[in-house]
């Protein structure tokens, strides 16, 4: 290489450049006259990567001599999103790249934008994770992250005739760079059978569990670099295949096929993500996904416990647990067979230390969302994990009622299992039960945990309970996908923040400068420029930047109450039509998000969306004051074009029922301004960032249930509310759905009956509170400054605070940094 760097590891323009071209030749088999964007996007994946290998070489040297206590995290979903603008920036090479393709007539930002990423999660809870892996390594935190290699991951969303349709996501089609294969790092996994208790020759007590059938996972390992340090954690994912690869038995037998066929079946365990936020799904195969990826990491965990030396004993002194949800709350009855079964510990040392392992994060307060199995479908796939279930049950509950003798109905409440028939296996009990430690992800989330769903528990361990208000990591959220603002800031306050994000609040001293106002604005026109310019390829309509951008992008679901939004932009037409000369402020409202591919409601309010911005736009009545846009496919991707472009963030989930939220911090470290509810992690925001720099409306929590609680009647609010009974009739009449009354009656008719998440309730507090945002966008001095502010005062919701307070308060773990061999 060139100034004697190393074509593998040198970071200058020299370096890259030699090391791009010799990827596409000696890798992609290419030259540049030649190579496809598939090539030169190979080509420089494989240059970072060789740079990201050289960092994780020296972690893992530096983590062998240290021996350090380590954090396990296990998640069922992730989404990382994109790598390769993240990994550049972080390893500080952004620049250098960008001039040695440039040099090669190659446009580093088609590269960017070519990457498909990785889609192994449905919403908050998946990027969450995938935030908190970016924040360990940049804290040189010792992590893995331990999860499934889904073949096919979140479903890709197409919008056809106004309605979702759902096709697979093959991510891998093309390959995927970042990936490491290591098939000497595989387990067995067992499933099904039954077990066999007996007496060996020492006569000790021991169990068999014969499977029915045995798989192994195979580890696929992802480089995770953290920011401006050396420390690279990995995402640890794991593949289901078959346990032999070709089963030789049949194959002597004969039987050629039926041995291939049994692979195929095998890797079925992996193959497909399922969309965790509608009820009642396969139920089968995903319990074995929990089982099976647990089980891999648990596994693995002893592996390297066994390279330190400790005895088993000790486990719980080298590793943390952390349980994203109850996904994999199975590993807590797996654990004690490891230990019992294969270690040989006696009861009370193997429950000690499993309850020394794990701390369990809850992320939902629905009542549908808590996990149970049915105990004959449990029973008949994990059959040993039962009888140790029952175990841990019965020992504690004997806890229970020796604490509360003259109180027999807490015993069943508290119990494992749920006894009213059909019996099932409640997985949040198992967890709170296995976990030294309990938390909610915002303040009002594990107050409301302790008061409802986890009450009893709460009253039995109050010193196990905690709150970790959820964070966003400022890398990709505002660095990478907000570049002028990112420039502005270092101008502004100097390097730093990006990794201690309190120190935004140097911003507020220049938050009445108007030059600097001004820039501030030019930021953000652009970022809204660059929206418009997705806009149109993506769904070929036309934004106006000048425009008020009123965006909505999260999961589709009754809660987070989509259609309120609605409501408020047929208004906004209602008005408009009928006063032609209305002066309002012209607005762009955008919506994306996904729904389950079986939940009716939330499908049914894509197609409204769909079909309000069908009339609206077309309108000439309206033209240039209202706009409404269904973005197709949301990812973390598009996600990077949307936040920064915002005036405007929509959180307007019911009081209560949202845990957390994590884009509220996304859009309000961009500097949009939030119209929300007293819900989730909205309270703490609005706390921070001021009142006077938050748009609040409606129900608090408290008034929800006591609204609900004394008999809520919606037809009195419809009737009451002459621009509601407007808006609901107009729905109502087909005027959206071409004359047909029939298609949407059952979202009108479900909210004048039950309207169990209080939209109309709502909705006159949130059109005034409209109305408010509007006269305020009309002051662009006063805007500006409300947005400089939000981000000066959004340092708490970096999820580097988070972490820090995860390795604090819960983990017990202390940084330990790496130097480049
Ligand atoms: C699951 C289900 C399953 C049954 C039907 C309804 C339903 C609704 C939601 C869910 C998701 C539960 C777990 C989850 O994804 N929670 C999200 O976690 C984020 C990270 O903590 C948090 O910001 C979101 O508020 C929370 O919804």
């Amino acid at each position: 290489g060139g100034n004697g760097e190393s074509i593998r590891t040198g970071m200058s323009e020299e370096a890259i450049r030699l090391a791009f071209l010799d990827n596409l030749f000696y890798v992609q088999g290419r030259f540049l006259e030649v190579a496809s964007l598939d090539d030169k996007y190979k080509a420089l994946a494989y240059t970072v990567r060789d740079r990201l290998l050289h960092r994780w070489v020296s972690t893992i040297r530096t983590y062998q001599q240290a021996n350090p206590r380590t954090v396990c995290y296990l998640s069922a979903e992730y989404l990382p999103g994109p790598f390769m603008g993240l990994n550049l920036l972080n390893m500080g090479i952004e620049e250098p790249t960008r001039k040695a393709l440039q040099s090669l007539g190659i446009d580093l930002e088609s590269l960017i934008a070519y990457e498909q990423e990785p889609g192994l999660g449905n919403g908050g809870l998946g990027r969450l994770a995938a935030c908190f892996m970016d924040s360990l390594a940049t804290l040189q935190i010792p992590a893995t992250s331990y999860g499934i290699r889904y073949e096919f991951g979140i479903f890709q969303q197409d919008i056809r005739n106004g309605e979702q349709v759902e096709t697979t996501d093959n991510w891998l089609h093309y390959g995927n760079p970042w990936e490491v294969r290591r098939p000497q790092i595989s387990y067995d996994v067992k499933i099904g059978g039954h077990t066999e208790h007996y007496t060996n020759e020492q006569g000790l007590h021991r169990v068999r569990w014969v499977p029915h059938e045995t798989f192994r996972g195979v580890a696929i390992d992802t480089p995770i670099l953290g920011h401006d340090v050396n420390t690279v954690n990995l995402m640890r994912l794991w593949r289901a295949e078959a346990a032999e690869a070709l089963d030789f038995h049949a194959f002597n037998e004969g039987d050629y096929y039926g041995a291939v066929l049994r692979e195929v079946r095998s890797e079925t365990i992996s193959k497909v993500l399922y969309p965790n936020d509608a009820p009642e799904i396969g139920k089968r195969l995903r319990l074995l996904q929990q089982h099976f990826f647990v089980t891999c990491s648990l596994q693995d965990m002893m592996r390297v416990h066994r390279t330190t030396g400790m005895p088993i004993e000790r486990f719980h002194e080298k590793f943390t647990v952390q349980l994203n949800d109850t996904h994999p709350a199975i590993a807590v009855a797996e654990l004690m067979r490891l230990l019992l079964d294969n270690h040989h510990l006696d009861w009370d040392t193997a429950w000690h230390v499993t309850r020394h392992t794990f701390a369990y994060t809850n992320h939902t307060l629905l009542p549908e969302a808590l996990e149970k199995w049915p105990i004959p479908l449990f029973q008949s796939l994990l059959p040993r994990h039962l009888e140790i279930i029952y175990e841990i049950n019965s020992r504690f509950l004997d806890e229970v009622r020796q604490r509360y003798p003259f109180d027999p109905d807490r015993a069943q409440r508290l119990s494992i299992i749920d006894e009213t028939l059909p019996r099932h296996v409640r997985m949040a009990h198992l967890a709170c039960i296995g976990s030294f430690a309990i938390n909610g992800v915002a303040e009002l989330h594990s107050q409301l945990l302790k008061e409802t769903v986890l009450r009893d528990f709460y009253e039995l361990w109050p010193e196990k309970f905690q709150n970790k208000t959820n964070g966003v990591t400022p890398r990709r959220f505002m660095l990478l996908s907000n570049p002028g603002l990112g420039s502005l800031l270092n101008e502004t306050l100097g390097h730093g923040w990006e990794t201690d994000l309190e120190q935004l609040r140097g911003l507020e001293a220049h938050a009445d400068d108007p030059a600097f106002q001004e820039r501030w604005r030019q930021v953000k026109r652009q970022r809204k420029e660059a929206l418009a310019g997705e806009v149109h390829k993506l769904c070929g309509i036309d934004i106006t930047p000048t425009s008020l951008y009123d965006v909505q992008v999260k999961r589709i679901h009754e809660y987070k109450r989509q259609h309120l939004n609605l409501l408020h932009i047929i208004t906004l037409y209602n008005r408009i039509k009928r006063n032609p000369a209305l002066d309002i402020v012209p607005r762009t409202f955008i919506f994306g998000g996904k729904s389950a591919p079986g939940y009716a409601m939330a499908k049914l309010i894509i197609r409204l969306i769909n079909a309000v911005a069908e009339m609206v736009n077309r309108d000439r009545d309206v033209a240039g004051r209202l706009k409404v846009v269904f973005l197709p496919n949301f990812s973390v991707k598009l996600g990077q074009w949307v936040y920064p472009a915002a005036d405007i963030s929509q959180q307007i989930s019911t009081a209560g029922k949202e845990a957390s939220g994590t884009g509220n911090m996304k859009f309000s470290m961009n500097g949009a301004l939030t119209i929300g509810t007293l819900d989730g992690a909205n309270v703490e925001i609005r706390e921070d960032v001021g009142a006077e720099n938050f748009f609040l409306f409606g129900l608090d929590a408290d008034a929800v249930s006591h609204t609900l609680a004394n008999g809520y009647r919606p037809w009195d609010y419809y009737n009451a509310n002459q621009e509601l009974k407007d808006v609901i009739d107009l729905i109502a009449s087909g005027f959206f759905a071409h004359g047909d009354r029939s298609l949407f009656q059952p979202l009108v008719d479900h909210l004048l009956q039950h309207d169990s998440y209080l939209l109309l309730a709502d909705y006159a507090d949130y059109i005034a509170c409209q109305d408010q945002v509007s006269a305020a966008y009309r002051d662009p001095q006063r805007w500006t400054r409300m947005s400089i502010l939000n981000v000066a005062r959004i340092g708490k919701f970096s999820s580097d605070r988070t972490i820090a307070e995860y390795c604090r308060d819960i983990w017990k773990v202390q940084p330990v940094p790496v130097k480049l061999d």
